[in-house]
């Protein structure tokens, strides 16, 4: 496995940044994951738009134009021979001195993309629905560091994370500060009531598998709702699911153990992951 470090390729035990990054040392940086399937990256420029508007906040100057980013991704998938890919594009301030202030920062920012595989959950999750809790951590604050910057600073997710895992969950919902559902670890939630989509509004990553699964539900003709949503919600809902690029859509079946709807994958939900897997097959960026 080769890996993409700064224009070069290196073997995963010899691809290193140095300890003076800012990425390291403050998680001061951006991230993306990105998935390809069958030889097609898919919504790969709505990634990198997504990466480039992170930088952009966090006045991370990326020394690629974004066409020379998405070249770079696609010949790191290529060197490994990669068609069903994970890829993870890491873009760190890179190396200053023991300082906050990224004016300080003598080196260009580091850029990094790792192609690999991963299946995050177990097939049966898919196949028979998963169970979730609620977590105390409540999601960082809009106004506080925004949850639409996927920064190198995930350690709110990762607090989340470990909650739910200490509990024996691999996935947990997360309230906003007025006790709103926000999302989830590393997915947004979709409830459906009576043939209709409900998804939080605020609070929550904009996610890019979160958008497919919106137009998949509108050509469908079955109204999504962005909206503020209660854990009562959740629970009395018909079905729920997840969505990420990661996970991609997976049914959940028991919320703080209470039955959703009648506890197994709902109908629509499985059309959702149906029409999801089409889709994802058809269209993206090809692999040269
Ligand atoms: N919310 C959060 C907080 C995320 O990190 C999503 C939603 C889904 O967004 P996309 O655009 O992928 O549909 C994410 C992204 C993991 C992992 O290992 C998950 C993400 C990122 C990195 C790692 O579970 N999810």
């Amino acid at each position: 496995m080769k890996v993409y470090v700064n224009g070069e390729f290196f073997y995963k035990a010899d691809a290193k940044v140095s300890v003076f990054d800012h990425g390291f040392l403050y998680g001061d940086g951006a991230f993306e994951g990105i998935r390809s399937y069958g030889g097609l990256v898919f919504k790969l420029e709505e990634h990198i738009e997504r990466l480039y508007e992170t930088a952009h906040t966090l006045m991370i100057n990326i020394p690629l134009t974004k066409k020379q980013m998405i070249d770079a991704i696609l010949d790191t998938l290529k060197k490994n021979q990669l068609k069903d890919a994970y890829i993870r594009v890491i873009v760190s301030r890179g190396e200053g001195d023991l300082g906050l202030d990224p004016k300080k920062c003598f080196g260009k920012p580091s850029i990094i993309i790792i192609t690999d595989k991963i299946s995050l959950y177990p097939q049966s999750y898919y196949e028979n629905g998963m169970e979730i809790i609620t977590v105390p951590t409540v999601r960082n604050l809009p106004e506080a560091l925004n949850p639409q910057l996927k920064s190198l600073n995930y350690l709110n997710n990762i607090l989340a994370k470990i909650e739910a895992s200490n509990s024996g969950y691999s996935e947990a919902i997360m309230l906003d500060s007025q006790g709103f559902v926000a999302e989830c670890t590393g997915d947004n939630i979709f409830i459906v009531k009576k043939g209709e989509l409900f998804t939080p509004a605020q609070g929550r990553l904009r996610g890019i598998t979160r958008e497919v699964v919106i137009q998949l539900a509108k050509s469908n003709k079955n109204p999504v709702y962005e909206c503020q949503m209660t854990r009562h919600e959740v629970y009395n809902a018909d079905e729920c699911f997840l969505t990420g690029t990661a996970a991609e859509i997976i049914p959940v079946v028991k919320v703080d153990g209470r039955l959703v709807g009648d506890g197994k994958p709902g109908a629509l939900t499985k059309k959702m992951m149906k029409q999801f897997h089409s889709t994802t097959r058809e269209n993206g960026v090809r692999i040269p």
